[in-house]
């Protein structure tokens, strides 16, 4: 089922959207009212924790939570079902605190029963010692291959060729021919260590090797289509690399952790200024009709209306529409647009809505109108997943934000 029936011509109230998206999803987060991020998740395995019970793992991670090496650690704590609790570093601006206490300066760094451990392969292999081997190979000879893929993967250059490939300017064409020759050898040593074990992971379970690539793996196949023109994803030379991300789609704590193609298209541009050279990715239509991800998308977005609403009237440019500089009438027109889209998200029927509010097409209030598509279009690349939501609920919002926007004018 992908929405919920039946179609209703009511818009509900933000109590009422809460209470239904909560039934059709277990997501989810706690507010950080005032702090970056606005919203934190919550660890699947916390409530295995008795009372009054600080978690073993303390693990400091990048406030925007676009850190592929924080993303590393948070899937093994995810699939080891280690209870932990996040300190969000700003990158930005990184806390004296922090830096004095981190010889690296860098994320993720983590405190194991009060120990400090960085390097996200070195946190990796402690949460190992500590908590069990369940990410390793128990054959000792496949152990063996495990540490030493651990190891390759952070120096076999396959990161460096790849981010050289992805930054290189495009107007020397011979130097980006190059660069995809090397990277391609790259990708394809990969491929064929993905073959050497039965089943569709590095080793023949699922395992750290696994967790060290993915976070880059995941981001070069969202971002070098657009970027570059090079597809991993569908690409008939990987059958491995395709068979392997379909086998990670299949792990619950894969999609708690992951970005969306979208997340990473838009950092790569507005963080790193890179230009892309084609269309953006499709958004996935399944993850889009999925209704625990529009059930997600919608809790979201009504549990934490405040804060989005605050960061749509500082940052949208929404204000400009204020007429004599009366504020109120465009927030009510950013809350009832948002408000609209929850709505949307649960029970699929934007353009109904919008029309028997505005007295339909003909009537229509233009600057209602067009504070309602500066607020879906900001939230619609404003979301960041998984720092908002998850990738699956984040592409459900964005999809939905399309559709409700097309029926605005
Ligand atoms: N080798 C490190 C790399 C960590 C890293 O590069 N972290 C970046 C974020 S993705 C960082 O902390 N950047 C902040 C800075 O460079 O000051 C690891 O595996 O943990």
């Amino acid at each position: 089922m992908s929405l919920l029936t039946p179609l209703s011509s009511t818009i509900f109230s933000w109590e009422e959207l809460l209470e239904t998206a909560r039934q059709h999803t277990p997501a989810r987060r706690v507010k950080r009212p005032g702090q970056a991020p606005s919203t934190a998740p919550i660890p699947s395995s916390l409530h295995t924790l008795p009372p009054d019970t600080k978690p073993p793992v303390l693990l400091y991670r990048d406030s925007n939570s676009w850190c592929p090496f924080c993303e590393r650690v948070w899937f093994a704590l995810e699939e080891k079902a280690i209870p932990f609790e996040t300190e969000f570093i700003d990158l930005s601006n990184k806390p004296k605190w922090y830096t004095d206490l981190v010889p690296t300066t860098l994320v993720p760094a983590a405190k194991i029963e009060g120990q400090l451990v960085y390097e996200s392969k070195d946190i990796l292999l402690a949460l190992e010692e500590r908590f069990g081997e369940t990410l390793l190979p128990e054959n000792s000879a496949e152990k063996a291959v495990a540490k030493q893929w651990i190891e390759d993967a952070e120096t076999n250059g396959f990161r460096d060729i790849a981010y050289k490939f992805l930054r290189q300017p495009p107007e020397d064409e011979q130097e980006l021919t190059n660069l995809q020759v090397e990277f391609t050898a790259k990708l394809d040593e990969i491929e064929q260590n993905l073959g050497k074990y039965p089943g569709p992971y590095f080793l023949s379970t699922f395992s750290l090797v696994d967790i060290m690539y993915s976070p880059h793996l995941d981001r070069l196949a969202a971002n070098l289509p657009v970027y570059r023109g090079y597809h991993i994803k569908g690409n008939p030379r990987f059958p491995h690399i395709n068979a392997w991300f379909d086998a990670l789609n299949q792990r619950p704590a894969y999609h708690r952790v992951k970005s969306d193609n979208i997340t990473n298209n838009l950092l790569l541009r507005r963080r790193f200024g890179i230009q892309p050279i084609g269309h953006p990715l499709p958004l996935n239509s399944a993850d889009s009709e999925a209704i625990y991800n529009r059930a997600e998308a919608a809790e979201r977005l009504s549990d934490n209306r405040e804060a989005a609403i605050g960061d749509i009237l500082k940052n949208s440019g929404v204000q400009g529409l204020a007429v004599e500089g009366d504020i109120s009438t465009v927030q009510a027109a950013v809350d009832f647009h948002l408000r609209l889209l929850a709505n949307y998200l649960l029970y699929g029927d934007g353009r109904a809505l919008l029309g028997g509010l505005t007295g339909g097409k003909d009537s229509i209030d233009t600057n209602f109108a067009a504070v309602g598509a500066i607020t879906l279009a900001y939230i619609r690349n404003r979301i960041c997943a998984p720092r908002d939501m998850s990738a699956g609920a984040a592409t459900a919002l964005r999809t939905a934000a399309d559709q409700v926007l097309a029926a605005i004018y």
